[in-house]
């Protein structure tokens, strides 16, 4: 039976990559922080339906002993290195903290696989962000890189101690290039998660209005369900590599809200607000992914397409308001 260790197994992406490993007939472990034990009902809910076929580990990206300790007593076949600071409009408010998690963090699980467990096959969670306002769309893996975030910055940085552990170590490390992936288990900071609970809650009458930045930005927003699948298959390649995994359709956050809104039958025009309190320092205004490397050499594509993204995330977050305000049991 192989062995998977996840770190951010708690997230949105380390969740669904759980259940697909364990499906897959994987010993999943998951590394998370000691808070999350002390709480778990809350920290662990993404993890609900598959806790107890799960291994759980504390320890921390600031941690070089907890994360080698972690690889050394699990001695897995493969870790998914999923756990970051995500969110890029905080990367500006703290970029010390961002790069200290993302990239010390990255360091230090690729050095613990090279002295705990050098056979051991590492996946690094990449990101579009990398490519920032890029000189050519769509961007493919020989686009040049200009991040514009201290996220982008810090994720770039772990794509290239991934190469240089590859290459100087003869490391099996792969770097999957993600574009935006989306979910029903979405962060709530996020602005796809973002107008779908609000969308939820005006069409409940709980509040009015959904304050938003950037209403132009564009972006390829794909399912999360459908990219973890890429992550697992880069893995089984002969030789490790790194891949775009995208839709290669992109769109504004206005056309994601056009469709929120409808979907249950509103007009976004009377709801959003634009504030310019979300407008960021510098914004990455269009991302579109060309993925015909990972469709070629992996096989893979996506089962979700944008409209079906945004209607699943609706339905959810509608379903979620109804079982909160008890309508949902009364209907039992
Ligand atoms: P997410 O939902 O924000 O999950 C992040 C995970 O990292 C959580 O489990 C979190 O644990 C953990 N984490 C954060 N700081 C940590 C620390 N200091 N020590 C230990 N664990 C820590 O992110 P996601 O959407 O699943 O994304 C997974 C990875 O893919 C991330 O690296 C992200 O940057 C990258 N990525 C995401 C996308 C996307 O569109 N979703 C696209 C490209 C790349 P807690 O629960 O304890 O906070
Ligand atoms: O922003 C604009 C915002 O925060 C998307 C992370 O998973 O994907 C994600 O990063 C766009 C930006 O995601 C609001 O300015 C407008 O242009 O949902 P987001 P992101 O920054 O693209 C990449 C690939 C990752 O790797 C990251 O980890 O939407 N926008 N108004 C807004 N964004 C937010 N959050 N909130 C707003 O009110």
């Amino acid at each position: 039976m192989p062995r998977a260790l996840i770190t951010g197994i708690t997230g949105q992406d380390g969740s669904y990559l759980a259940e697909l490993l364990l499906s897959l007939g994987y010993e999943v472990h998951g590394l998370v922080r000691r808070v999350a034990l002390e709480d778990a009902r809350h920290r662990l809910s993404r993890l609900e339906g598959i806790r107890d076929r799960i291994t759980l580990h504390s320890g921390s990206l600031e941690s070089f002993a907890s994360l080698y300790r972690a690889v050394q007593i699990i001695q897995p076949d493969e870790v998914y290195h999923l756990a970051a600071q995500s969110f890029v409009s905080y990367s500006f408010e703290d970029s010390f903290s961002t790069f200290r998690s993302n990239i010390d963090g990255t360091h230090f699980v690729l050095e613990s696989v090279r002295q705990a467990a050098p056979h051991c096959k590492v996946y690094f969670a990449g990101s579009s962000e990398m490519f920032g306002n890029a000189p050519e769309t769509p961007q493919n893996e020989q686009t040049r890189f200009c991040p514009r975030s201290p996220y982008g910055i810090s994720k770039l940085t772990g794509y290239e101690l991934s190469r240089n552990y590859r290459e100087a170590y003869g490391m099996f490390v792969c770097s999957g290039i993600l574009f935006n992936h989306e979910s029903p288990r979405r962060g709530y900071e996020f602005v796809t998660r973002k107008i779908t609970s609000h969308v939820a809650r005006i069409k409940q009458g709980q509040i009015r209005d959904l304050p938003l930045g950037n209403l132009e930005a564009r972006r390829d927003w794909g399912f999360a369900g459908d990219f973890v699948r890429a992550m697992h298959m880069m893995l089984q390649q002969p030789t490790p590599q790194d891949y775009v995994v995208a839709t290669g359709q992109s769109h504004t956050v206005q056309e994601f809200c056009e469709l929120a809104f409808s979907h249950v039958g509103l007009n976004w025009e009377n709801h959003v607000i634009v504030d310019p309190n979300f407008y960021r320092p510098a914004e990455v205004f269009e991302l579109t992914g060309d993925s015909t490397k990972a469709r070629r050499e992996l096989g893979w594509q996506p089962d979700v397409d944008f409209a079906g993204l945004v209607r699943m995330m609706v339905d959810a977050d509608m379903e979620d308001g109804l079982r909160a305000s008890g309508f949902g049991l009364r209907r039992e």
